[in-house]
């Protein structure tokens, strides 16, 4: 028996779709995780990792000096790699601000930044077109007020009710929960129009020490970030599961591509990383390679999700030449695929999926997208029961025509040229009836 869901607001169905749709269109987006731990150079988590005081991480902040930061060639990287929105974060875990706030000294305006990189970062994405988004961290490993939990670094080597009650003792968790709506209310105010926040995260299942929506004040600070910014598409990580609007989308976090067919039918996108680290981490060897991000970005197109690609600047405010690679390939791929791309979804149920590839569909246009992930050796494509449904069959990147004939009673036979066009995954385009 699932439980009426309680609510929020009051916006229609038909109302959210539209205030969603740029978002769902898009599909491809940019993450950029960037902080203090970027000087580390080995996990954003690493305070957590190496259970550092805040005495210990002070090193960082000293250090930091972004010369190279230009969020201009940030914005042109995310344009050529065909990344229609981004998200930046203004505060991770650490709890080191890269906006000017108001109610912290922790923040790069204190550093040898000296300026606010958000409002630059807001600036330079914008003057490329993009959507901008904020991902702000509910946790605070910072914070003088912000409650020990089994995330927090200086819990992790005495995990006894003894020490958290000590370290606790001064800390007061509804003086946290004021900072965090200040905030929040900042970046909501002060940077213009900001089309996504990307709260990070709630948690409480088998957790002795979790937190969730009451933690944050969560309601109150949805009902906020909404009247302050009605466009707003905000995640799910709340902690507001019990209610019907507490959240715009579902955050697959770092899951495989055959887990990504489970979300199918519910708004999502799933976060993902290059090399498994979120921040800049300098000797990390499990780099991804150009045909499994392509994959990443098919899968979730193909079940009818978005894709959030995360780099990691350096310290220097660079993409290092790994990162700098992966998305000059996404570019070349995208230059010529886009279609398949923009706009699409999952095929309709009676388009069966041909051997060796996913399928993306468009249903404004009604063209069906076929993503050759093994080119056959033989140059037929076999596309069983298709008869009687494609009307023009074309690849996607040159637009050349490719032949078509009937086979069997219900199938299509495509004739496709011996060599493979330069597309590490080719794509088919099939206009339909
Ligand atoms: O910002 C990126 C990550 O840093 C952040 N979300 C993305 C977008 C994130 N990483 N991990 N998590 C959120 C969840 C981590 C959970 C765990 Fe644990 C930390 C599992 C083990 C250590 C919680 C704390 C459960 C046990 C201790």
């Amino acid at each position: 028996v699932t439980a009426q869901k309680k609510r929020i607001g009051n916006e229609t169905a038909e109302q959210k779709k539209k205030r969603m749709e740029w978002w769902t269109d898009a599909r491809f987006g940019m993450f950029i995780h960037w902080g203090l731990y970027s000087l580390a150079a080995r996990h954003e988590w690493v305070k957590h990792n190496e259970h550092m005081t805040n005495e210990q991480y002070q090193k960082y902040f000293d250090m930091y000096n972004p010369d190279h930061f230009d969020p201009h060639k940030w914005a042109r990287a995310a344009k050529a790699a065909g990344m229609k929105y981004a998200v930046l974060t203004t505060k991770h875990h650490e709890g080191f601000c890269l906006f000017d706030s108001k109610y912290t000294d922790y923040k790069a305006t204190n550093t040898k930044a000296k300026r606010d990189l958000v409002k630059e970062y807001v600036q330079a994405f914008r003057a490329e077109g993009l959507k901008v988004g904020f991902y702000y961290s509910l946790l605070d490993w910072h914070h003088p007020d912000y409650t020990m939990d089994d995330a927090h670094p200086l819990t992790q080597v005495d995990t006894s009710q003894a020490n958290y009650d000590k370290l606790n003792k001064g800390r007061d968790m509804n003086k946290y929960r004021l900072y965090l709506k200040n905030q929040v209310r900042e970046l909501m105010t002060n940077y213009g129009k900001i089309d996504i926040l990307w709260l990070d995260w709630s948690w409480d299942k088998g957790a002795k020490h979790g937190k969730r929506d009451k933690d944050w004040d969560a309601v109150n600070l949805l009902k906020m970030v909404r009247q302050l910014q009605p466009g707003i598409i905000v995640n799910n990580r709340l902690g507001l599961e019990d209610y019907s609007d507490g959240a715009d989308f579902v955050t697959p976090e770092q899951v495989s591509t055959k887990e990504l067919e489970k979300y199918k039918g519910k708004t999502w996108e799933t976060c993902q990383t290059f090399s498994g680290s979120w921040g800049y981490y300098r000797d990390e060897n499990t780099w991804k390679t150009h045909r499994q991000l392509l994959d990443l970005l098919i899968t979730s197109v193909s079940n009818g999700g978005n894709l959030i690609l995360n780099v990691g600047p350096t310290a220097r405010g660079e993409f290092d030449y790994r990162a700098t690679n992966a998305l000059d390939s996404l570019a070349y791929w995208m230059h010529a695929n886009d279609k398949a791309i923009y706009n699409c979804t999952y095929a309709p149920a009676d388009f069966k999926v041909p051997d060796n590839t996913k399928l993306t569909y468009n249903p404004q246009t009604k063209r069906l997208y076929v993503h050759l992930y093994e080119y056959p050796a033989n140059g037929k494509l076999e596309l069983p029961g298709y008869k009687g449904k494609v009307k023009y069959a074309q690849f996607l990147n040159d637009y050349s025509e490719l032949k078509y004939e009937s086979s069997g009673s219900n199938d299509l036979t495509l004739e496709l040229p011996k060599s493979k066009p330069r597309y590490d995954i080719p794509v088919v385009e099939l206009v339909l009836q």
